[in-house]
């Protein structure tokens, strides 16, 4: 419970912080566990229901809908997005972050490109001096199916060391791979510590033909809030 009350800390905080009715207008959810509790602040305070909410998962849009908040989408909205929060599976003190490990990291990266701001919300188990140390299944990256053995291929000759895994659905759920709210694929990259390369790394992977998303967000966050076990909140900038 301490970790979930964790996720609850950081996301209550940052929506007290960031989101303010009079400035702004749209406001971009990522996706994952954390968001579901910025949902339940938004949803519990009355002057943030008026603002509009531009989702990034089926899960988000789904979440939108059943708090009945104003659901926006990037094409109503010409002028973008004023803020983005977004979870994240582990974060640098470079705000570098590796997200996708719930598989939604194409549309929250299109949502964070199109916002002015971009926040990440996490339990203090994201936090990390080096990416990849913390989060141990591998950089998440979205592929076109048809992709699939050629770009894994090339990564196992690039990453000769790693590992370049399918993810698959837990067969009680589904047989076979997962399948991402855009028809893709989702191949976790185990390519060991990334210190300070994470920026190559993505470049190197994402500019593969068949490669959708990467999922690498450097120079993209402004700020982390943290939540710790011991009820107080951290904030990296
Ligand atoms: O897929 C993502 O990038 C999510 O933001 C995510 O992995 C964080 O999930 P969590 O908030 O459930 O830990």
């Amino acid at each position: 419970a301490t970790v979930d009350n964790g996720k609850r800390l950081a996301a209550w905080k940052a929506v007290d912080d960031l989101i303010l009715p009079q400035q702004h207008r749209v406001i971009g959810l990522g996706s994952g566990s954390t968001i579901e509790h910025a949902l339940q602040r938004i949803a519990s305070r009355q002057e943030l229901r008026s603002l509009i909410y531009v989702s990034t998962s089926f899960q988000t849009r789904q979440l939108i809908l059943q708090n009945k908040l104003k659901l926006g989408t990037l094409e109503e909205c010409p002028n973008g997005v004023d803020l983005t929060i977004d979870g994240a599976d582990e974060v640098d003190q470079d705000l570098s972050a590796i997200k996708g490990g719930g598989g939604c990291l194409f549309q929250e990266r299109l949502v964070a490109q199109a916002s002015q701001d971009f926040y990440l919300i996490a339990d203090e188990r994201k936090k990390s001096t080096s990416l990849g140390t913390k989060y141990t299944r591998g950089i998440p990256v979205e592929v076109i199916p048809m992709a699939l053995s050629s770009i894994q291929r090339i990564l196992m000759t690039m990453h000769p060391e790693g590992s370049i895994q399918l993810r698959m659905a837990n067969p009680s759920d589904k047989a076979g791979p997962v399948v991402t709210d855009n028809g893709n694929l989702l191949l976790d990259c185990q390519v060991g510590p990334l210190g300070d390369t994470a920026a190559a790394v993505y470049q190197d992977i994402k500019r593969l033909t068949g490669v959708v998303e990467v999922g690498l967000f450097c120079g993209m966050a402004k700020k982390a809030y943290f939540g710790n076990n011991d009820g107080t909140v951290d904030i990296w900038t």
